[in-house]
């Protein structure tokens, strides 16, 4: 004889069990009841309050959530327009329904749950500077993509935290396979990377005197990743675990909810699981140009990609064999969704083409590290897009190049 298992049991315990073993709560009862009364009161809002298929797709949302249960969405995976809402409102509560984005969500929850009501009561951390110390670290921080995102209380808040650091050569900053303890932000010297590949440690990149490290720790709760060592003295600034948690992962978490829809669209990324999708968001920075303003310079040299938000990106290319005097010759133009600015990091050569705004741009924008770490799996489709290029540069100047040759 079988037993009929009523539609919806499974997924509805499962949503509760995933509560349960996220809040750890210590009157499981009293919180059953909560649970269990504000999912009814959920289910019986008027049709306009229900959101279909939003909720679970905004992985931010769902982790974020503090006290009521698990939102998650429709499988029709269809989205709203992202809105900027209180967060535990009980309009905002929906049907927990246990599918393949829950489950990413709770995958990926750990390194979103910072327990803001603990940690907002906290006093902030702060070490105290001259005025030289904060004119050199907000030099240092200026362009560094996590801190693109802040708002200026934010911002205040974190450069009252850091703290200054001097590196002798030689010195491990950081040990692959070590706690996170702080992340760090370059002020100066040259710092090798090394990933530890089968017993044998590889250098598989440096920093040179810019940009930061030792965030993944931090955000996700892993043991470090790699050993990073200084091959010059050098000066980093440092800001502690707790303050990188507080500002940092809340607002990315506020950036995966913005930013979960595009980065789903974007056919560059097709090849990342959702997960990975979701770290290229963590990582990446937003920056804005105003109309031609020059984005990348032809022949510089290469840290970073970018992927058009908004607005166009014109392209354009001087060739040396060609009268280079009107500042170029147009060869693309990159609108939403279109990415550009990785020929010279697959490449591993200075900038092929320079890029200007049309009209106000705003782009994604990734570190070399980054596009190395999370974006392989696009290699391929990358790889025939250069290809064409390589095509389109034998009708446009007339000769057979290599883009790859650092001469062209
Ligand atoms: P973390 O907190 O794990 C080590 O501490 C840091 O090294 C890490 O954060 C990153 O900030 C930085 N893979 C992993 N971590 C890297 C990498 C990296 N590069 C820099 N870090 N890869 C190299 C990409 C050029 C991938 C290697 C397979
Ligand atoms: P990058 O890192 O070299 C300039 O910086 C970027 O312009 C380059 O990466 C590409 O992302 C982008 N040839 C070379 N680079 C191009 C081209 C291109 N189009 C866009 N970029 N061609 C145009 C093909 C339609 C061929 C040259 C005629």
């Amino acid at each position: 004889m079988s037993i009929k298992i009523p539609a919806g049991l499974t997924d509805l315990l499962q949503s509760f069990t995933v509560e349960v073993l996220r809040k750890q709560p210590a009157d499981l009862v009293g919180f059953a009841v909560q649970y269990f009364s504000k999912l009814q009161a959920s289910q019986k809002l008027p049709f306009g309050h229900e959101k279909s298929g939003s909720g679970a797709l905004r992985a931010g949302k769902a982790v974020n959530f503090a006290d009521e249960p698990m939102q998650t969405d429709s499988e029709n995976g269809e989205e709203e327009e992202e809105e900027e809402e209180e967060e535990d409102d009980l309009e905002e509560f929906e049907a927990p329904m246990i599918n393949r984005f829950t489950r990413r969500v709770s995958v990926c929850a750990e390194a979103f749950n910072p327990d803001e009501e603990e940690e907002e009561t906290e006093p902030w951390v702060v070490h105290p500077k001259t005025d030289e110390q904060r004119r050199r670290l907000q030099d240092a921080c200026k362009d560094i993509l996590l801190f693109k995102n802040l708002d200026q209380e934010q911002m205040f808040q974190l450069l009252d935290a850091m703290f200054e650091i001097h590196v002798k050569v030689g010195e491990h900053v950081i040990d692959q396979g070590d706690d996170g303890d702080n992340f760090y932000v370059i002020e100066r010297g040259t710092y090798d990377i090394f990933v530890n590949v089968d017993g044998l440690q590889r250098c598989v990149g440096a920093y040179d005197n810019r940009g930061s490290f030792g965030e993944l720790a931090l955000m996700y709760n892993t043991p470090r990743a790699a050993t990073i060592i200084a091959t010059s003295n050098g000066a980093l600034w440092g800001l502690d675990r707790a303050t990188f948690r507080r500002i940092i992962v809340k607002n990315n978490a506020r950036k995966r909810r913005l930013y979960e829809e595009f980065v789903q669209s974007l056919p560059l990324l097709k090849s990342l699981e959702l997960g990975e999708r979701m770290k290229v968001v963590d990582v990446f920075g937003t920056k804005t140009y105003k109309d031609e303003e020059r984005i990348i310079a032809q022949g510089e040299k290469a840290d970073c990609f970018y992927i058009v938000e908004s607005g166009e990106v014109r392209i354009t290319m001087k060739h040396k064999t060609k009268s280079d005097a009107d500042g170029g010759v147009e060869i693309a133009r990159c609108s939403r969704g279109q990415y550009f600015g990785e020929l010279a990091l697959v490449a591993n050569q200075p900038r092929a083409a320079s890029a200007y705004a049309v009209g106000n741009v705003k782009c994604l924008v990734m570190d070399v590290q980054a596009f190395e770490r999370l974006l392989g799996p696009c290699m391929d489709i990358m790889k025939r897009n250069i290809a064409n290029y390589e095509e389109q540069l034998v009708d446009l100047f007339g000769t057979n190049m290599d883009l790859t040759d650092p001469a062209v």
